[in-house]
């Protein structure tokens, strides 16, 4: 296991390199390059610079989050192929600099969607939060919201991109699931043999929250859609980001059984590892709470085992942390709660390796 730190480069992130490097227990960033939108290569000069700033500080830059798959590739249009062409460039470049998981979705038109940005909780620190009831039905309103609250830009919520809102609602006029489960077998079918090449692992992201979001197709949200991938494009190349925030934002979803199923399937390449707290309001709602098991709904240290006594050799990150001690930043990626996370998870896991040598 390798424990990793999302970064989203000096340019995009106050959390600095510095700050990461001095985190217990990190081997390295989760990278990305903002600033090149979805369907265009990532150029190697990039992606070598980004190297070796993160080398410099003595972290490693083995898996990006997110190379971002464009809505010609998910929705199938006729550019898809030109686009396609692209992603396996961007593949080529980042395994030729070392890169050896590469974290995606393929959820249409918004990334992840939550209700609050900064939920206020009782000790004055805040999240994100999903209360299904204040989402609005109207996906313009959830924007503007967005844009009135964040300084930083939302990964997976461009600005440039979703000003064509409207027109990509259409270009998914005709794509049901179906349709959407073809686009993706086709997209990875023609990556497959560039990632067997250049020796990187495709990792999707599962759907965040677990179900449709605004009558969009999603395809991603519980064990049988992951199962579905993993036989549909067999290659080992073609594996899952074990999201446990995402699979029991949908309580039907048992995760600590899928954990253990794709992990001792040798299907997990990445995991971000969090809690949520579920909310009395909805069958649906819930906050992102502390990492620790205590202050939330999930069970961190069965998460931990799942995953640690089912093989699992993959890159592990905290996920979104809350806003504590005055720090203001991205919301979910500030740097001191991630940080406890990465402490309380490293700790399981000594915990969980240990017991299980003295066992044997
Ligand atoms: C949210 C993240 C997602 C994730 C993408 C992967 O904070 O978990 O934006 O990076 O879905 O493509």
């Amino acid at each position: 296991m390798k424990m990793t730190f999302r970064w989203y480069g000096e340019a995009d992130d106050k959390v600095t390199l510095e700050q990461v490097a001095q985190i217990p227990g990190v081997s390295g960033v989760v990278g990305c390059l903002m600033d090149i939108p979805a369907g265009e290569v990532w150029p190697m000069d990039r992606v070598l610079a980004l190297k070796s700033q993160v080398e410099a500080r003595g972290l490693e830059l083995e898996v990006i989050e997110s190379v971002n798959v464009c809505d010609a590739i998910k929705a199938g249009t006729a550019d898809r192929d030109r686009c396609i062409e692209n992603y396996r460039q961007t593949i080529r470049n980042l395994g030729a600099a070392g890169v050896k998981v590469v974290c995606y979705n393929f959820m249409p038109v918004f990334d992840w969607v939550k209700s609050d940005l900064d939920y206020r909780l009782p000790d004055g620190s805040t999240t994100l939060a999903f209360r299904e009831r204040d989402v609005p039905g109207n996906p313009q309103d959830l924007l503007r919201r967005y844009q009135a609250d964040a300084t930083y830009e939302l990964p997976g919520w461009e600005p440039d991109r979703l000003a064509r809102l409207e027109e990509l609602f259409e270009l998914y006029g005709d794509v049901d699931e179906d349709a959407l489960r073809g686009n993706l077998v086709y997209f990875l079918e023609a990556i497959m043999p560039t990632c067997e090449e250049a020796g990187v692992t495709m990792a999707i992201h599962p759907d965040d929250p677990p179900y449709s979001v605004f009558g969009l197709p999603r395809i991603m949200s519980t064990r049988d859609d992951l199962d579905w991938l993993c036989r549909a494009v067999p290659s080992p190349r073609n594996a899952i980001t074990l999201c446990c925030g995402s699979v029991a934002e949908r309580p039907d979803n048992d995760l600590y059984a899928i954990i253990e199923e794709f992990a001792s399937r040798g299907r997990i390449a990445f995991a971000h590892v969090r809690n949520v707290c579920y909310l009395p309001s909805g069958p649906r709602d819930f906050y992102e709470c502390a990492h620790l098991s205590s202050e939330g709904s999930l069970d961190l240290w069965r998460i931990v085992r799942a995953l640690h006594d089912n093989g699992f050799d993959g890159y592990i990150r905290p996920d979104h942390g809350r806003m504590i001690w005055g720090e203001t930043g991205r919301p979910g990626y500030g740097l001191f709660d991630r940080a406890l996370g990465v402490t309380y998870i490293n700790g399981l896991w000594e915990a969980v390796s240990k017991d299980g040598e003295a066992r044997s």
